[in-house]
């Protein structure tokens, strides 16, 4: 396990703690990924296309010893074990799993840029990642200062995510 990675992962359909444990669960069970660190579940307040229901959103950091492009599509494998069907780009989904950054990667392709490149300006990516990494360098800045320079009036801090294994 020699790389450290950093995952958002959000839904807003379904059960969606659930969906998340399941994801999570999921991650964790992939050959070559290790679940480090899980942030706490903030209920938010959609971004982008507003009129939708609100999601449930966590950050993990793993471990791992699958290059970037390896564990994207193994998000993506995820993602549609738990029923996500992708219809509309920014509309309503069971669970979305981005990969964030990648230890010592940044690259932009068509299908993969990292570090991603709106979680900088996303409260409900920064937030729950300060409490993990608040000492992450993104475009030389902390991620708790950048988290604390943005708008979090939509989240809202609703605890441990439950129904995992100790
Ligand atoms: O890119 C993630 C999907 N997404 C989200 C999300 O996860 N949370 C919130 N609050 N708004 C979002 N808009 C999109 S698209």
């Amino acid at each position: 396990m020699n790389r450290t990675a950093y995952l958002g992962l959000g839904g807003n359909l379904g059960d969606r703690q659930r969906h998340l444990s399941a994801a999570v669960l999921a991650l964790n069970s992939e050959p070559g990924v290790r679940v480090e660190r899980i942030s706490s579940v903030y209920e938010t307040a959609p971004v982008g296309v507003v009129d939708q229901p609100d999601f449930y959103n966590l950050v993990v950091e793993v471990a791992t010893t699958l290059t970037a492009r390896e564990l994207l599509q193994r998000c993506f494998a995820i993602e549609k074990e738990l029923g996500r069907v992708r219809a509309e780009r920014w509309g309503p989904r069971t669970i979305d799993l981005d990969v964030l950054w990648y230890e010592g990667v940044a690259l932009q392709e068509a299908d993969l840029t990292l570090p991603h490149p709106r979680m900088i300006e996303r409260a409900f990516v920064l937030v729950p990642l300060a409490e993990i990494a608040p000492a992450l360098l993104l475009e030389g800045m902390r991620v708790d200062q950048l988290a604390s320079r943005l708008d979090s009036s939509g989240l809202t801090i609703l605890g441990p995510l439950a129904n995992l294994p100790a």
